[in-house]
């Protein structure tokens, strides 16, 4: 008969049962007489005692992470995981390390560095705390789609190889399609705006690529973008206010499904106001300018420094740990991005600034083909390359608006992690492709 398998985490509720665990050796402790094993598995741990001549047998020597079935009789006892352990056990290892774990697993606190935690990744991120931030991220993409199919948006999957750049200001890998050149996704942005023409409403949680040529704790070469676009808005204040909705179904997410994981991590999941405070972007450059001493006037962009000042300002100001920032100047904004009507230097966009940093880009598109045409003429670009693209906006478009989060950047903040890297599985960056 197959093996019923039950969880560490169900051990408490079991007293006086036989039952099998199966899981990973995470640590032993041997005592004078008594060996005590602990299985890790995807609940939690369960601890085992051998005794007697068991503490003496070839299962007690098994090194840690060695692969385990344990069937034993659940016992009563306080000072064990949960208040209950194994005892008279029979041990059988289903497979055996080959080598260490290059640190030790079972200890609460990770001492090893970045680097040599990502080096060895697929055994380093079995540890609970390191473990935990995708935990989180996990929550949080459920919470993502929760909310996004409560308001009647369609999932897509769109493309991750094309044929042209669309995000004007970051870098492209450039690759070698059966000798045609083509490019990796910087963003769904086009075939989601597409798709408005087709759903109304659209989202897509994918990997995007971006030929990142600094080495920051808040860059990686490729992400996680969680994209949605809707067509009939009025503006991209329309926008923003799905996006509010979509944050707050992202923190309830991660506080329901990934509570145990907060908690190990001290992560204080935030507040999310029933009106993200906002401030335009020629005002947040005039309080920088009277509040700092530094004169970012007529700079197209915020700095870093000036998103963190800006975040305390909110946080001082109205309580709130977001804060939209909108009208950035177009010359920065690439040229799908819809005019501020009457001020058209500056655009119907916004950041989403989270503790300090700059966590969603979106705003209102420009929705008619000779709108984007007379767009890429003002920009000195050719419209062929985007014929493809420009092919929607032939057929009638609706006025329409999206945003794209950058999944790791959520939760590195949500954690208070010093790296984003923390918050992705196999990172890539400048000097990482492997594991
Ligand atoms: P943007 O290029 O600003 O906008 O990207 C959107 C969000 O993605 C995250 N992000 C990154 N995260 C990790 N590493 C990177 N190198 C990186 N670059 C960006 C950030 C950022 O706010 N098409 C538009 C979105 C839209 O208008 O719908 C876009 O891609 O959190």
């Amino acid at each position: 008969a197959p093996t019923h398998r039950v969880l560490a985490a169900e051990l408490p509720a079991l007293i006086g049962r036989e039952v099998t665990v199966q899981g990973w050796l995470h640590r032993r402790r041997t005592l004078k007489s008594v060996v005590f094993l602990v299985l890790r598995d995807r609940s939690g741990l369960a601890q085992i005692v051998l005794t007697g001549p068991e503490a003496t047998a070839g299962v007690a020597g098994h090194p840690e992470e060695t692969v385990l079935q344990v069937t034993g009789t659940v016992t009563a006892a306080p000072q064990a995981p949960g208040g209950a352990e194994l005892t008279s056990p029979r041990v059988t290892a289903l497979s055996g390390p080959a080598e260490p774990p290059p640190f030790d697993l079972y200890r609460p606190a990770v001492t090893a560095s970045l680097p040599t935690i990502l080096d060895h990744a697929p055994v380093a991120l079995r540890h609970p705390v390191l473990r935990a931030p995708h935990v989180i991220s996990a929550a949080s993409v459920a919470g993502f789609r929760e909310a996004l199919d409560g308001l009647a948006f369609t999932e897509i999957h769109t493309p991750k190889v094309v044929a042209s750049a669309t995000e004007s200001g970051a870098n492209v890998f450039a690759i070698d399609w059966f000798g045609t050149r083509a490019y990796l996704a910087q963003s769904p942005q086009f075939f989601k705006q597409a798709m408005v023409g087709v759903f109304e409403r659209v989202y897509e949680v994918g990997p995007v690529f971006r030929a990142e040529p600094h080495d920051t704790a808040r860059h990686l070469a490729q992400y996680t973008s969680l994209d949605a676009e809707l067509g009939f808005v009025t503006d991209h204040r329309d926008v923003m206010a799905v996006l509010r909705e979509v944050l707050a179904g992202m923190t309830d997410a991660v506080r329901r499904r990934a509570g145990d994981a907060c908690a190990l991590l001290g992560a204080a999941l935030p507040a999310v106001p029933e009106r993200i405070p906002e401030i335009h972007f020629a005002r947040a450059q005039e309080l920088i300018a009277a509040h700092t001493g530094e004169d970012p006037r007529g700079e197209p962009d915020l700095a870093p420094a000036h998103e963190r000042w800006l975040s305390e300002w909110a946080l001082r100001e109205h309580g709130s740990e977001f804060l939209f920032v909108t009208g950035y100047p177009m010359v920065k904004r690439p040229f799908y991005t819809h005019p501020e009507p009457g001020r058209p230097e500056y655009s119907n966009s916004f950041d989403l600034l989270f503790r300090g940093l700059e966590l969603v880009t979106g705003g209102q598109r420009l929705h008619r083909h000779e709108d984007y045409l007379a767009a890429l003429a003002a920009r000195g670009e050719s419209p062929e390359p985007y014929t493809g693209y420009l092919a929607a906006f032939r057929h009638g478009m609706p006025p329409h608006g999206g945003f794209a989060l950058g999944l790791e950047r959520w939760t590195a903040r949500l954690i208070g992690a010093d790296n984003i890297r923390r918050t992705a599985l196999f990172p890539r960056d400048l000097h990482r492709l492997t594991p």
